[in-house]
């Protein structure tokens, strides 16, 4: 008798270090469904699968919120750290220059950041140590119930009419100003330009500060919420037109120069910023904070690469640490040997 015979499984499609992307995942999402963190965990999952970076070099940060829940639901091999509120950022700098080889991920909420982390916050933007740094902003505490954080726009009403009548802390240009190297805005609904901005950001040697704004749907998504899902679409204004092409890939893509600007990462990856309605350079400075001031003006809500410098060394640079990570160095080389320690106190008898 013939045996059937079974048609093999399709090959199972991988990455560049052979992995697919289950790899790439972590655990079952206990966000509400449609909230904005969960489409930015699908992206930086998209992202490091592209980018071909080995989860186990990842670590993950967050602070508290729902937003800083979210790292639990990608890169599940990657090291992970829920630090106190707020305080993320000296966790991660502690971390990295114990270990230098990490690629640092943080995940932050507008409240985690703006309002009890701002002290922690401006310090890590001035530093310039090499992280990610994604802030999911949906311009409120969702966790608590849905109270307004320090980037929630004056006028804006919370679902019980009471309206906010404190200004907004724009955290673009507080990094911009205080030192971080690649700093941009984009929106958890615009899938294109949120993976773009995030293989940018990975690809980064310094701070990358990306604010996403990332509707609460549960308690910032009605009428009058300028963190809507609504509001937000109507008054998106990209700055320019951002692709991303890593290291690995030949730019295969016809462009004229007049109209697209071209960014040369640290790793050799390039950004393609396609020119929109106006002409913007996003390594000068002054006209970042400028094109930020003048949405804040209009009502717009400006996305996009603003600011980014690829020369500026990072706070592992200026420590002038040894190459190999602190934490694996035997004592040998950590601990001066005794003859050393007994100059020294000779010296200051
Ligand atoms: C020291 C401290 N203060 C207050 C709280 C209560 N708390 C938990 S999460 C949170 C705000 C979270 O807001 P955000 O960072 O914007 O995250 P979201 O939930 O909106 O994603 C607050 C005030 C806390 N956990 N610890
Ligand atoms: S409460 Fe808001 S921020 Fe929290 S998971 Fe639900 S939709 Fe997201
Ligand atoms: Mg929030």
């Amino acid at each position: 008798m013939a045996t059937a015979t079974v048609p093999p499984s399709p090959p199972k499609k991988v990455n560049r270090i052979g992995l697919d992307v289950q790899e790439y995942r972590g655990g079952k999402t206990t966000l509400c469904a449609g909230c904005g963190h969960n489409a930015i965990s699908e992206r930086i999952i998209e992202a490091c699968y592209e980018l071909g970076i080995e989860p186990q070099r990842v670590a993950k940060f967050s602070g508290i919120g729902c937003s800083s829940k979210s790292p639990a639901y990608f890169l599940g091999s990657a090291y992970g750290i829920n630090a106190v509120h707020g305080r993320m950022p000296s966790v991660a700098t502690g971390a990295m220059l114990a270990n230098r080889q990490l690629l640092a991920l943080g995940v932050s909420g507008d409240g985690d950041t703006a309002s009890i982390g701002v002290g922690q916050f401006v310090h890590l933007m001035r530093r310039n140590l090499p992280i990610v740094y994604i802030i999911e902003d949906n311009g409120c505490y969702g966790l608590t119930k849905g109270q307004f954080s320090a980037t929630a726009d004056i006028g804006s009403k919370l679902k019980t009419g009471v309206v906010n009548d404190l200004p907004p802390i724009d955290t673009c240009v507080l990094a911009i100003q205080l030192g971080a190297t690649y700093v941009a805005r984009s929106f958890s609904g615009d899938k294109r330009q949120l993976l773009a901005l995030l293989k940018g950001a990975l690809a980064h040697h310094g701070t990358s500060m990306l604010d996403v704004i990332s509707p609460c749907v549960t308690f910032n998504d009605h009428e009058g919420s300028t963190k809507s899902y609504s509001y937000v679409k109507d008054h998106d204004e990209p700055l320019e037109d951002v692709s991303f092409v890593p290291f690995f890939e030949e730019i295969n893509v016809d462009y004229d120069p007049g109209t697209t600007r071209e960014v040369t990462l640290h790793d050799g990856s390039h950004l393609l910023l396609r020119k929109l309605d106006r002409d913007y350079d996003p390594t000068n400075k002054h006209e970042s904070l400028r094109a930020l001031t003048d949405a804040h003006d209009k009502g717009e809500i400006v996305t996009g690469l603003f600011y980014v410098e690829t020369h500026r060394p990072t706070f592992i640079d200026l420590l002038n640490l040894a190459d190999e990570p602190l934490a694996t160095l035997p004592e040998s080389r950590v601990r001066p040997p005794k003859q050393v320690l007994d100059e020294v106190m000779q010296s200051l008898m």
